[in-house]
């Protein structure tokens, strides 16, 4: 399996990870999921925009322009054979001995990993949505940053799965932030709420994709704030990531949203998102 290693595309194989790389020791890194269809990356601008500007966050100095970046990624989508699937690129801080808290000198350089796997686009499952659970929201305050430190994400993750549950919905002291990967919004009376992007949220590639549509359409957005209750009480919920596009969540704790059917304006953004995808990629 070929992989993305530093400057290079070797075998799997011949990764070596330091045990004190700090992407291993602090948890001091950053990453990109890009979803390629039809071996087309689908906006991989906006996510190599995403990438820099989390490392520029944490103070990392990425040696590879974007252009570079962008062509290694082109390079190993070609060379894995991948047509449909995920590139998984993570950026650490490199190696640095002894450990110490406080960043390197800018001489070491940063650790760069990336793969791809085949996933399947499910469109059953974008037509028919899935559960949610809500969850305080424990994570830290910058998640703008897309940190490889995901301990919060993940043990909310972790919290739904056990609730039989395929996301967890964040809230901090009752307003919902996002999802524990992905972004969410809610519709209520023809209109659609989602969190402003700030250091609560992850500024979502796909919700890019999604507030154009929506603009497109004429449906009226409003980036603001929501609470449980507004969430409780809301016509249509969706979610929304590169991995599973605009997915419609059709039960949340257990209650039935839009009597458990995917609603009307989500089905639209879902098809018009579909639409951008094709548009750029070719037929899915
Ligand atoms: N919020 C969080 C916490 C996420 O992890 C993600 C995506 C999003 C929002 C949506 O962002 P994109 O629309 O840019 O994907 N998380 C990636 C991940 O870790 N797996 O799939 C996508």
């Amino acid at each position: 399996m070929k992989v993305i290693w530093n400057s290079q595309i070797v075998e799997r194989e011949e990764v070596s990870i330091d045990p004190e790389d700090r992407g291993y020791q602090f948890g001091d890194g950053i990453y990109e999921v890009v979803r390629a269809y039809n071996g087309v990356f689908f906006c991989l601008d906006e996510h190599i925009d995403r990438l820099y500007s989390s490392a520029q966050k944490i103070e990392m100095a990425i040696p590879q322009t974007k252009e570079e970046m962008k062509s290694l990624m082109n390079q190993l989508l070609k060379e894995s054979g991948v047509e449909t699937g995920n590139l998984y690129l993570q950026v650490t801080r490199g190696i640095a001995s002894p450990r110490n808290h406080v960043y390197p000198d800018l001489s070491v350089l940063p650790t760069i990993t990336g793969n791809m796997t085949i996933v399947p686009r499910d469109a059953e499952k974008i037509a028919s949505g899935i559960t949610a659970v809500t969850e305080p929201d424990i994570r830290w305050l910058k998640c703008d940053i897309k940190s490889i430190s995901l301990l919060g994400n993940i043990m909310a993750k972790h919290e739904a799965h056990k609730r039989n549950a395929d996301e967890a919905i964040l809230h901090r002291d009752g307003i919902v932030t996002e999802c524990s990967a992905s972004n969410a919004a809610i519709v209520k009376d023809g209109v659609i709420y989602t969190h402003p992007d700030g250091n609560l949220i992850l500024p979502g590639v796909t919700k890019i994709v999604w507030l154009k549509c929506a603009e497109a359409l004429g449906i009226e957005v409003r980036e603001e704030p929501f609470t449980l209750n507004q969430l409780a009480e809301a016509d249509e919920v969706f979610c929304s990531s590169t991995t599973i596009e605009v997915m419609p969540i059709h039960t949340i704790n257990g209650e039935k949203v839009n009597n458990g059917k995917s609603g009307e304006i989500t089905r639209q953004l879902a098809d018009a998102f579909k639409q951008k995808i094709e548009e750029h990629c070719g037929t899915v």
